[in-house]
């Protein structure tokens, strides 16, 4: 067995050092000494009076951008250690017995990596990315409240050495039991992590003798302060601080984010805070909220998961105001769907309210209850499912630049759908009393935890880079870095899936030896996300020094495609007025798919909607009718044939709840032919590839088949199957041609009679 307090000490300590030795050898090359002499007692004492005045200003700033910084550094330094407690969990499960950590360590293991990551990375670093550009993309000089700000993010450190000062404290004792004897000093060594798991379930939580965990929840509430003083800043600034032609309608789309993400935390965090002093009192001064004559244990899972579920999202919202905004730069398209964006985010900033008891579906509370717990919880894929359509969307037909922010954005689509979709599984009860408890859980969240949130976190770093530090990265290093990131993340989590489906269950040092081969595979996908961490840091640290600086003021060529947003106009004037740069003009101005008017404002895209539907009804009825009835013949055919039984036209009838005949569900696939889908179609045309209407009907055509050919399968198989699928692609090729050529003839008809009707 090895000792938690040491190897975790020298392994942090290492990579402090290891950051200090690179900050010093670049900072001595980047000053070269021309007479090749050695340094002077008086550049020693000038390199002393420098850096304590550089000590002073970061101590003291007000800047939203150095506060920014500030933020970003802790919650990097934070990850990096709750980071650390990661690779030496997933290091114990390498073999099935506890054999490296005992079980107790373990325990405490998995609870303070929880916390740390959730409470003192992902929050921080992101609002660190909102101190930083928030202020740029709205136009406003600085943070409602700089000084607010400033004491919002000086709260957070002390908060993360209560929380984990089990862990100093052991170390510290360590150290001093080679000088004194253990009776001098037993204090320090009674002291221990954490070990009851981060949702701090009572009665262990209230049971457990360990003094650490008034600490840690002293921490706790001082975090839940910080985190408040800050949302309530944002929401000030996004409210009253935006600059001249900022308005709601055309407010880029990640302060939305932040706006609903602080909205979040201003209901969610302090409830935390009172559960958390309820939970003290009770471990104190013997009040029984939690016990089982008081409010029970089950009075904590509810306030802890109606805090914990929305802090879920604060947690995911700003990663998807980040995507929102990055993706469109790298494929040269405005965001699709901007509207739809902002509602999807409003919604689940109010619909994450209402679902926590899906954390609770295997506690003992009422079914019925329960019940609707489902619902909402399934609905809430609703808004997230549009974000991701629009993304996919936005780079379809894109014209996409292969660099490391792009690679990041879409593993992090990627890697969502299936933490999302993994999460809409677990919704529904009777899976979740399956899952509940296994590593299926584990690879749930962190397909979103691990994945698309550090991952935009790192696309943002290298998107923003040369604005924050006038140079380059190592931009190759970067794509190498994206990629064994994206990989790393699929290999561990897909594998944790698939031992949860198997019904391993999660926390547990020790477990049967046939799921050891699966555990290293998750192991060594662990150690690869590890590896691309450390080159990350690197390549921002050194390339602070050493990267090539920009001489352009468009760095990322965004000009050419139009989106050239303001933080980039900012970083335009300071580079002209400190350098005297000229203005980057693009040499071309690429192709953009994207429509041409500014995002019309909240409700005024549905007016125009519903302007666009009605005038393209007729078009849309004529199309539809033909290309229903080129394609009728098809299906008749496949019917003649046998491939495709009538009976199924029958089941449609029967879902929308009118009599289960044949004849009438014929009725209704004449009217969605002919109204619903080429409705759709004129709503999405110009952004389904194709260079001619009917070749981008054909593939429209295609994409419908594909539900067809499921809903209307009757068990066909063999040669069959094979008739069946072959019928339904060439019926609705006929329909896409019907269609799409009934369309050119109409509008080439209608440009003729405007023309002559102008001209007369
Ligand atoms: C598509 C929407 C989502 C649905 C329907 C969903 C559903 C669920 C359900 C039912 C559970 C409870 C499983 C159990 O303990 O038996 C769960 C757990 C969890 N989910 Fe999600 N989820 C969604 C999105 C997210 C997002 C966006 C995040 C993170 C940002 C997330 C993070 C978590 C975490 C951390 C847990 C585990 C908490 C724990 O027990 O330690 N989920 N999810
Ligand atoms: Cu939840």
């Amino acid at each position: 067995m090895l000792n938690r307090a040491i190897v975790e000490g020298t392994a942090l300590a290492v990579l402090a050092l290891a950051v200090l030795f690179l900050w010093v050898r670049e900072q001595r090359k980047a000053r070269p000494e021309s007479d090749g002499g050695y340094t002077t007692r008086e550049e020693i004492e000038f390199e002393i009076g420098r850096i304590q005045s550089e000590l002073y200003r970061w101590l003291t700033t007000t800047d939203h951008r150095d506060i920014g910084l500030l933020y970003i550094a802790f919650g990097t330094a934070a990850g990096l250690w709750g980071g650390t407690d990661a690779m030496m969990l997933r290091t114990e499960l390498l073999t099935p017995p506890a054999d490296i950590w005992t079980p107790e360590t373990y325990n405490a293991l998995f609870t303070t990596h929880g916390l740390t990551m959730l409470i003192f990375f992902v929050l921080p670093v992101f609002f660190g990315i909102g101190n930083y550009v928030l202020p740029l993309l709205i136009g406003a000089d600085d943070m409602a409240f700089p000084r607010v700000n400033a004491v919002g993010f000086w709260l957070l450190p002390p908060a993360l050495i209560l929380v984990r000062m089990g862990l100093m404290i052991q170390v510290l004792g360590q150290v001093l039991n080679l000088v004194l004897p253990a009776d001098a000093i037993r204090f320090f060594l009674t002291m221990r992590e954490v070990s009851v798991g981060w949702t701090l379930y009572a009665p262990l939580s209230v049971q457990q003798p360990n003094p650490q965990i008034d600490l840690l929840l002293l921490g706790l509430h001082l975090s839940g302060i910080a985190t408040t003083v800050g949302a309530i800043n944002f929401i000030t600034t996004i409210v009253y601080e935006r600059g001249e032609g900022v308005s709601w309608a055309n407010l880029d789309i990640f302060s939305w984010n932040m706006l609903v993400t602080s909205g979040i935390a201003l209901f969610a965090f302090p409830l935390l805070g009172s559960a958390l002093v309820m939970l003290l009192l009770d471990r104190n001064l013997g009040t029984a909220f939690f016990a089982t004559e008081g409010g029970g244990a089950i009075l904590w899972q509810h306030l802890f998961w109606f805090w914990g579920h929305p802090e879920v999202y604060i947690l995911f919202l700003p990663a998807t105001g980040l995507m929102s905004l990055i993706l469109p730069k790298f494929v040269g398209r405005r965001l699709f769907g901007y509207q739809f964006i902002v509602y999807s985010t409003l919604g689940l900033g109010v619909l994450s309210f209402g679902v926590w008891a899906h954390h609770m579906f295997t506690t003992s509370a009422d079914p019925r209850v329960k019940l609707s717990f489902m619902a909402v919880s399934i609905a809430i894929a609703v808004p997230s499912a549009i974000k991701v359509f629009n993304w996919i969307t936005t780079m379809w037909e894109g014209d996409i630049r292969l660099t490391a922010p792009f690679i990041l954005c879409a593993g992090g689509i990627g890697t969502f759908i299936i933490g999302g979709v993994t999460g809409v599984f677990l919704a529904v009860i009777p899976v979740d009393i399956l899952y509940h408890g296994t590593y299926y859980v584990v690879g749930h969240f962190h397909l979103i935890v691990v994945s698309i949130i550090p991952f935009l976190m790192i696309a943002a770093s290298y998107y923003w880079y040369p604005l924050i530090t006038g140079r380059w990265y190592d931009t190759r290093m970067a794509r190498f870095q994206a990629l064994l990131i994206v990989f790393g993340s699929f290999v561990t989590f897909m594998t944790l899936l698939v031992i949860g489906g198997l019904g391993l269950p999660r926390r547990q040092a020790i477990y049967p030896p046939e799921y050891q081969f699966a555990q290293q595979i998750a192991t060594v996908g662990g150690y690869v996300i590890g590896l691309s961490a450390l080159l990350w840091l690197y390549n921002m640290l050194v390339s602070y020094w050493r990267g090539t600086p920009v001489t352009t003021t468009d760095p990322w060529g965004l000009k050419a495609t139009n989106q050239f947003t303001r933080e980039w106009q900012w970083f335009e004037q300071r580079m002209m007025d400190k350098y005297d740069m000229e203005p980057t003009e693009p040499e071309t101005t690429r192709r953009s798919y994207a429509p041409e008017a500014e995002p019309t404002g909240l409700a005024g895209g549905v007016g125009n909607v519903a302007q666009t539907v009605s005038r393209n009804a007729w078009m849309a009825a004529a199309g539809g009718f033909v290309g229903t009835v080129l394609m009728s013949g098809g299906l008749i055919t496949a019917i003649l044939i046998g491939v495709l039984d009538p009976v199924s036209f029958g089941e449609i009838a029967e879902l929308v709840g009118l009599p289960a005949t044949p004849a009438v569900g014929a009725v209704l696939f004449l009217v969605g032919g002919t109204v619903t889908w080429p409705l759709l179609f004129l709503a999405f045309s110009d952004y389904l590839p194709g260079r001619l209407l009917f070749e981008t009907g054909l593939v429209f055509a295609t994409l419908i088949s594909s539900g067809f050919a499921i809903a209307f399968y009757t068990g066909q198989s063999g040669l069959g199957f094979v008739g069946y699928l072959a019928f339904v692609l060439v019926s609705h090729w006929a329909y896409g041609i019907g269609l799409t050529v009934t369309f050119q003839y109409l509008k080439s008809d209608e440009a003729l009679r405007t023309r002559t009707d102008g001209g007369g």
